[in-house]
Formats: structure tokens, sequence, C-alpha cells
């Protein structure tokens, strides 16, 4: 085992990873920029170093400057957390290059993944269900068209190297698919420098499910269930649940098979998150993430794992310490994401926490890195916390949620604290009833209700 590891990361994942090693009996190198000094996490490691200047792109997504803090503390390996250079291909290949792990899978699996159009047709190969489309790229307008015909509208465009919801053009019918073609392509070169795209039916009411899987990077992998992370805005995950509260057993089965059998047979290593979208009844695949997810925690609390330990494991080749036929899924968990932006738009909102007081009691996990006194960098992702909670089943995990919002504290700023509030009140929510569209849709009423006042 490691005797020393390097935390490329900041905030409440960096604290969750430097927690994980420390009762593995670990040392942890923090990484900071000049703006994070006073950081938890920077307190929380046993050693750290600084990097650079606030920006982002000179201190955590430097890659010579995470590499010298390894050479300097000699740290033996790097946890990336997500985000910043977690799903970097460059970073991950000079890592190994330094012989230095990288904990997480190998350069060629984020490559493979980070192209989605060769993602959707390694995982359709590896006898995964699909989203009907392209197989690979469309290169001219004519093949779209005729693609689109054959799949009959609405269809989207997606570029390969967007994910996450960049680089997407809807075209709802034949007059729609020159302009969404051209401005997908365009759009694509200018944020990715690459301007290939894919073509796919539009599912116009899915919801979002994704499954947890985890390789030993020897053949052996298993799935741990699924997330719905259907209640986001501008693609950002704002509350998640698991189990799925319309997935059945049989599904989850099914599906989590399916995922296991596909990861074990590419030799994949470490956590890993398979997105697919979910609509009458039927799974489809869109996109692999090669990375701990910020929503991790729930499967943590329904499977009663250390996900966070298991990847260090897998990265210096030991086991991974359950199998398919140990790992009992029990009760319901749900995730919800506190950002420091003011209602009801949303603005970013940093600035000096007066008081903070953490949610308790059984069944609540309460992950962040904020302290009384603790100024919010500008710099920096608006996420402060995630609320955790687990109960025997989703109605004791709501109220359990909702005490646990009663309890918690954040003062000096505005947050996202009383979109939850509201959030619990309504049917839908309690019942499960929504899709990916819910949370915008439920926003827009209450916006535009708020200006009639
Ligand atoms: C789609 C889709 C409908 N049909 N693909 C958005 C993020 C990226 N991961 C994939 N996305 C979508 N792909 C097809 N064929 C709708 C979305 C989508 C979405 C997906 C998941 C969660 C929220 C979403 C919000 C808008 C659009």
């Amino acid at each position: 085992m490691f005797q020393k590891i390097l935390i490329a990361n900041r905030g409440e994942i960096a604290l969750r990873i430097i927690r994980a090693a420390r009762e593995m009996g670990i040392e942890t190198v923090a990484v900071h920029s000049t703006a994070d000094t006073d950081a938890m996490h920077v307190r929380m490691a046993d050693e750290s170093v600084c990097i650079g200047p606030p920006q982002s792109s000179e201190s955590y997504l430097s890659a010579a400057g995470i590499m010298s803090a390894c050479e300097i503390t000699g740290a033996e390996a790097i946890h990336p957390g997500y985000g910043f250079l977690s799903e970097n291909v460059l970073f991950a290949r000079v890592v190994e290059d330094h012989d230095i792990v990288f904990i997480g899978p190998s350069a060629e699996h984020i490559q493979t993944m980070g192209d989605k159009a060769t993602a959707k047709d390694t995982m359709r190969r590896l006898g995964i269900p699909c989203v009907p489309g392209s197989n690979g790229i469309v290169d001219t307008l004519d093949e779209a068209k005729q693609l689109a015909e054959e799949l009959e509208y609405p269809v989207i465009i997606k570029a390969t190297a967007g994910g996450g919801g960049r680089g997407m053009n809807v075209a709802i019918n034949p007059n729609e698919i020159e302009h969404a073609f051209q401005t997908a392509r365009a759009e694509a070169r200018v944020a990715f420098g690459n301007e290939a795209v894919y073509i796919e039916k539009y599912l116009e009411e899915p919801r979002h499910i994704e499954i947890q899987i985890f390789g030993d990077g020897r053949g052996k992998a298993v799935h741990l269930g699924e997330r719905d992370c259907s209640l986001q805005r501008r693609h950002q995950k704002v509350f998640e649940e698991a189990p799925g509260p319309v997935i059945s057993a049989e599904e989850r089965t099914y599906i989590g098979h399916v995922c296991a059998e596909a990861v074990a047979e590419m030799n994949y290593s470490g956590a890993g998150t398979i997105e697919f979208l979910y609509e009458n009844g039927k799974f489809y695949f869109i996109e692999m993430n090669t990375r701990l997810q910020v929503e991790h925690p729930i499967t943590e609390a329904i499977f009663g794992v250390d996900l966070v330990r298991e990847q260090i494991r897998v990265a210096a080749h030991l086991p991974m310490s359950f199998s398919q036929d140990s790992l009992e899924l029990r009760g319901h968990a749900i995730e919800v994401r506190i950002n420091a932006e003011k209602l009801p738009r949303f603005d970013p909102c940093p600035g000096r926490i007066t008081q903070y007081h953490a949610p308790g009691g059984l069944g609540v996990r309460m992950d962040s890195a904020l302290y009384d006194g603790y100024s919010i960098p500008s710099y920096y992702d608006s996420l402060i916390g995630k609320l955790i909670v687990h109960g025997r089943d989703r109605s004791e995990a709501l109220a359990r949620l909702s005490r646990a919002l009663s309890e918690l504290i954040v003062d000096g700023i505005d947050t996202t604290i009383p979109l939850f509030h509201a959030l619990l009140e309504e049917v839908d929510i309690q019942s499960g009833d929504y899709n990916i569209h819910w949370l915008e849709n439920w926003i827009q009423r209450n916006l535009t209700l708020k200006e009639e006042m």
C-alpha cells in the first residue's frame, strides 16, 4: 500500500479523499492556490504545497505544478477527485510516465470514453443498449439528413468532444436539420477544436439514470445499482437519489449486469459511471464518466461501502473488498447539493461564512469544507456542501432530509438551501414523478410567479 498520496483537488472532495486515506494509514499531501491558503483541505492534510495563483488554469489545472508537488513531497500516487484534471488524458499519461500512480482508470480508458462517439461505439459492441443513431461520426449534411429521416424527427446533433450537455443541438423537423448540424459543428470547433459530431434520436421526456460500476483492472467488475439524477438545472445536478424511484429490482439486475460485464471485458480499473436516458421502461446509453462522481455518497449509503477506499486499494493492485454477491442494497439515500448562489436566479454568491452548523443524527452525512469564518473564494465552483441522508425507505429518507435541512445553518451568504425546502413540498418530488425537464420547468414557473407578484 502507498505511504503517501497527493490530492489534486480542493473543497469537500479533497476532504473526502483525505478521510479515506487517513483511515487506511496513508499520509496526505494537499495542493492549493494562493486563494486557498486558509482552505480546510490544506488544514486537514498532513502536508501542503502551494502550486500557483487563484485561477484554476494556473493552479489546480497545472500538471507541472502538481507533478512538482509530488516530486518534492515524495507522494507515490495522485487522486484527482472530480472536475479539474480527473478526466484529462494528457495528465493521466504524464502521471503514468513519471511512475506515479494515477488513482483512476488508465489514460487509454479515459481517452476512449472522452470521445463520445467512440465511447458509444465501444459500449454498443460490448452489448450495452444505446440511443438509436449514427454509428460514429456524421461527416456531411446530406448524411445527417438521410439519418434523421431514418430515425424520424426529432433528432439531436452532439459534438463527439462534448459531453455533460456541452455542444448539443436539437432538430425538431427537416427545416431545422441544416442549422442544427452546421451550428453544432461550428460551436464544437470553437469550444473543443474538434468539429466532429454524431446524431441520435431525441428522447423527449426521459429520466437520467446512471449505473455505478467498479473494476479491479484485471477483468473483475461489479455494479452498485443506479442513481436517478434527473433533477438538474443547466446540466448541473441538484438533487440525486438511489435507488431510482421507478427502477425495479429486475431492471437493476439486468442493466447492472450488462454494465459490469462490459467494464470487466475491457479490464476497467476503479470507479466509473455509465449514464443512461430511461424512457418507457428502456435504457439508452449516452456517456460514461471515468471518475468518482459528486453524488457517489448516495451509493455508498445504500451499499455500505467506501468507494474512495476501494479506488485506492485497486490503484495499489489490491483486490476489491467486495464481490457482486456480497453487495446488498439497503434502504434509500438522497443527496442535495448546497451551492453558494442567490435564488431565484442562482447568481454566484461568494463571501464570508459568519456561522456554519452541520446537521447530524441517524442517517445524516454532511460533506463540506466550510467552517465558521471561512471566506469562499470567487474563483471556483459554487458547490459548498452536500447533504446526504439515508433511510429504510424513500419516505423515511425524505422526512430525514427535511429534518436535516432544518438543522443546517449557513449564514453570511446566500445558498440554495431554500430551494430544497420548497422542493420537498412538491407532490411530484414526494412521489418521485419527475424527468430531466421537471426542475427547469418548475424554476421557470416559480420565477414567473415571483415576477407577477
Ligand atoms: C440527450 C437527450 C435526449 N435525447 N440525448 C444532456 C447532457 C448529456 N449528458 C446528454 N444530454 C441529453 N442527451 C438524446 N438522444 C437529452 C439530454 C438532456 C439531459 C440529459 C440528462 C440530464 C439532463 C438533461 C437536460 C437536457 C437534455
